[in-house]
């Protein structure tokens, strides 16, 4: 064959390739067609996208999970509950309205103990150890403190100043001069569980807040000759901070715990 046909033969062949991955190219990029939108596609595509995007609100409070509502399967648990203090009801339930897996009693609420304890209490530091334990055992939220005098410490000068409340949310009163002014509006009544205690408490208190002389068993910690205070948890007039006293530290008692700030 001459030259000059061989050439003309390579161009032909180079044209032909060139055409066929201009084809190929052609095709690949072809677009495909689109689905048909008909109503039942439209309702399918918007429900994978409200579950894709968790913006259901099962529970119809108004919030979805996505907006906040940090449980979804209960309609007094929202946003708009956050704050709400999480009382003891009369069942011992409560709810955990910010889902913090805690019980937040507001700062000024009292529990008394659900042990009773011996006199000897290892002193002021001691008694507030017991009450945060049974808090902590409890799952409350915060700082606890016995409601305690010595000789040389008020009880009313170891609590904040707030409105009272027992764990059921009952008002025991609404400020701290009113507190320590005879009785009270509710008994404090309940334990760190919400159930009844109505029994005797250590105070070493007048119904002032501040100490009955040196009935406080040695600053709490002697379980011997001493004098004693005790008020009682199921009384609102003056008996709920003096209820009797006695000439020796030998009988136990349980304790009032106050949350502090
Ligand atoms: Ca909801
Ligand atoms: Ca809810
Ligand atoms: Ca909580």
């Amino acid at each position: 064959m001459p030259l000059q046909h061989q050439k003309h033969l390579r161009i032909i062949e180079l044209a032909i390739a060139v055409l066929v991955i201009l084809l190929i190219i052609t095709v690949i990029n072809e677009p495909t067609e689109p689905e048909p939108l008909n109503e039942s596609t439209i309702l399918s595509k918007f429900r994978s996208f409200v579950m894709q995007e968790n913006l259901i609100d099962e529970d119809g409070d108004g919030y979805p999970p996505t907006r906040g509502d940090c449980n979804d399967n209960d309609p007094e648990i929202s946003p708009a509950s956050k704050n709400v203090p999480e009382y003891y009801n009369e069942d011992q339930s409560w709810k955990d309205y910010n889902c913090n897996n805690e019980q937040d009693l507001p700062v000024g609420t009292f529990f008394v103990t659900s042990k009773e304890y011996d006199p000897n209490l290892g002193g002021l530091s001691g008694a507030d150890n017991k009450c945060q334990s049974e808090a902590d055992n409890s799952n409350l939220a915060g700082n606890w403190k016995a409601l305690l005098s010595t000789s040389k410490i008020n009880a009313k000068d170891r609590i904040s100043d707030e409105e009272y409340y027992n764990v059921r949310g009952e008002l025991i009163d609404t400020e701290k001069i009113k507190l320590f002014n005879k009785s009270i509006k509710n008994a404090v009544r309940y334990n760190n569980d919400g159930a009844a205690n109505e029994s005797m408490v250590f105070t070493g208190t007048r119904f002032e807040g501040v100490p009955y002389s040196a009935f406080n068993c040695k600053a709490w910690t002697t379980n011997g000759t001493a004098s004693v205070v005790y008020g009682h948890s199921g009384s609102a007039d003056t008996n709920w901070i003096k209820h009797r006293t006695f000439q020796t530290c030998e009988r136990p008692a349980r304790l009032y715990c106050v949350r502090t700030p």
